[in-house]
């Protein structure tokens, strides 16, 4: 473990509707109360062109009471790490579990995205979600980011192996946000192209896209859509994230 301190924007995705498989939690949450899928992302300038949110089936989830009325889906690891951060959970050290399940019983959820041209999108199952960083939920960016686009991918083409429907993957209409000069309008897709990444697991590919494609965009980015079109990434990314948290969708969430 390194001595560098991730910050991360922890997005409020609240359920909509909860899949048939996702019980256990519809019957956990009283009435009156919101559940949220909480996704820790790096890149808040990019939340415009969320198209989905990866859990992955096998890790183990929890569902967290924060107050009466307010429940968070994430690993219990980043909700132990939330409870010692400020202004997340009322007592400091305290995490109180009222569910324990698998990602891929809460896959075909439905939750609604904060500031995405998609106004609701469905909960898909990543099988490269990793439990030791984050909250082991990921929203999904198919233009910026080569993991989510080769998942989205590979989801739409294989749907029925998924036992998902390719609409809820929203592949076909991929949001462009921030333009490059090197790649152009839709960095992760021609990355993923140039590349030749042909599934979610092509490591050490997908490595050197995410590395060339946050470089390109952090650096060289334009927003081309939103509030701060024009603007440098390098400035919209606080000012977008400023945002999300004063509308009450997000917040600083670090490791
Ligand atoms: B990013 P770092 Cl548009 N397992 O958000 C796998 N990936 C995870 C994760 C986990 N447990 N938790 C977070 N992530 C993803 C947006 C995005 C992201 C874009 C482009 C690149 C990008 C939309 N998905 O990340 O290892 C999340 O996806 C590439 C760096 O902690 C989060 O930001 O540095 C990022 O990886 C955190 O990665």
């Amino acid at each position: 473990e390194g001595v560098a301190v991730q910050e991360y924007t922890a997005l409020k995705m609240r359920v909509v509707s909860w899949a048939d498989s996702a019980k256990t939690c519809a019957d956990a949450i009283p009435k009156g109360a919101n559940a949220y899928f909480i996704p820790a992302t790096l890149r808040p300038e990019t939340m415009y062109g969320q198209t989905s949110c990866f859990v992955s089936p096998t890790i183990k989830y929890g569902l967290f009471k924060v107050t009466d009325t307010e429940y968070f889906v994430c690993s219990e690891r980043s909700a132990r790490n939330m409870s010692y951060q400020p202004g997340i959970f009322p007592q400091w050290g305290e995490h109180p579990q009222v569910a324990s399940f698998l990602g891929k019983d809460v896959v075909g959820s439905r939750v609604v995205a904060p500031m995405s041209v998609h106004k609701e999108v469905y909960i898909l199952p990543m099988e490269t979600v990793k439990d030791t960083k984050g909250t082991a939920v990921v929203t999904c960016v198919p233009s910026d980011s080569p993991d989510d686009y080769i998942t989205s991918f590979d989801l739409a083409k294989k749907a029925e192996y998924y036992g998902i429907q390719k609409e809820w993957v929203k592949f076909d209409d991929i949001l462009p946000i921030i333009d490059t000069p090197s790649y152009g309008n839709l960095t992760a897709k021609k990355l993923v192209e140039d590349l030749k990444i042909q599934s979610p697991k092509d490591a050490a590919k997908l490595a050197e896209a995410k590395e060339k494609a946050y470089k390109e965009g952090f650096y060289k980015g334009k927003m081309m859509y939103g509030d701060f079109s024009g603007k440098p990434v390098e400035e919209a990314k606080n000012l977008v994230r400023k945002q999300l948290i004063d509308a009450g969708d997000a917040f600083p969430y670090a490791e």
